[in-house]
């Protein structure tokens, strides 16, 4: 059975964002307290997140800064389940590929939104809080369980809303929605997890006329020329059956690849892609 053994054009920013290096980064919040507006996230080199200890229940808005590539994940662990024992999981199971340890951390996390920021350049992205606790990281950090971070939702309500957006969907258990068959190449995009894995999307241009048919000869066999040009993509943040996020983008228009890597633990933990979620979408 086929690893996540993706090849290096692949295992880029994308992958190892969302997948490879899913252990994580924060140290203790900082003290500012709830107030309106957007919820300012900042990652620094060593990839301490600062970001405000509470925040309102309700549509959030997060603008995240990060001084280096990152990919900033927010969560929720289950009761009793710790940040020491999600740390170990994610070691052995997305890393170690250890399939039980991924098991355990998937059934005792709910992954609720997040998304990928480039050095200097603030990105937003808007998720909806159910009051209470949650935790947050920097999905590129090298593993250091006090890098961590928690905050809680409280208090009154935002009354926000998510700003009209492209949606996209992820159905059944590991398909993508058919539709739309184009959006915009710049804007927000909402993803919608309404299947019953945990997934995230990747959009990676296609190179100019590569088939959906070569990328899926591509993921099986990693050979010869990469039929996406990995240079432009984008990726969001991983979340539950349930779960929706939305996130700004901009890219080259185009025809793209979108693609989901998170691990099957039903399949030893082979990437969704590899079991058919993959399709083209166009940007335009
Ligand atoms: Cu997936």
């Amino acid at each position: 059975m086929r690893q996540s053994r993706i090849g290096a054009a692949i295992a880029s920013a994308a992958l190892v964002a969302s997948v490879g290096g899913a252990a994580v980064t924060a140290e203790a919040a900082s003290t500012s307290s709830a107030a309106a507006g957007p919820v300012a996230v900042s990652i620094s080199s060593t990839r301490m997140i600062t970001m405000p200890a509470t925040v309102q229940p309700g549509v959030n808005e997060f603008v995240v800064t990060s001084a280096k590539p990152s990919g900033f994940q927010v969560m929720t662990l289950a009761e009793g389940y710790t940040k020491e024992e999600a740390e170990a999981d994610v070691k052995k199971g997305l890393d170690g590929g250890k399939m039980s340890a991924l098991r355990r951390f998937e059934a005792n996390s709910t992954f609720i939104g997040g998304v990928a920021s480039l050095p200097d350049k603030p990105t937003r992205f808007w998720v909806d809080l159910a009051p209470g606790d949650y935790v947050a990281l920097d999905t590129r950090a090298k593993t250091d369980v006090d890098k961590w971070i928690s905050f809680t939702a409280v208090g009154e309500e935002t009354g926000a809303a998510v700003p009209a957006a492209a949606t996209i969907k992820a159905v059944r258990a590991t398909k993508w929605s058919n539709k739309p068959k184009s959006i915009s190449n710049k804007g927000i995009l909402t993803f919608k997890n309404r299947a019953s894995e945990n997934h995230f999307v990747i959009l990676a241009k296609m190179r100019k006329g590569a088939t959906l048919k070569q990328v899926k000869m591509f993921l099986q066999t990693e050979e010869g020329r990469p039929p996406v040009d990995f240079r432009h993509t984008v990726d969001s943040a991983v979340i539950d059956p349930g779960q929706t996020v939305s996130f700004e983008y901009k890219l080259p228009r185009g025809n793209y690849a979108m693609l989901c890597f998170w691990p099957d633990a039903s399949m030893g933990g082979m990437p969704h892609a590899f079991m058919g979620m993959v399709r083209t979408i166009k940007l335009k």
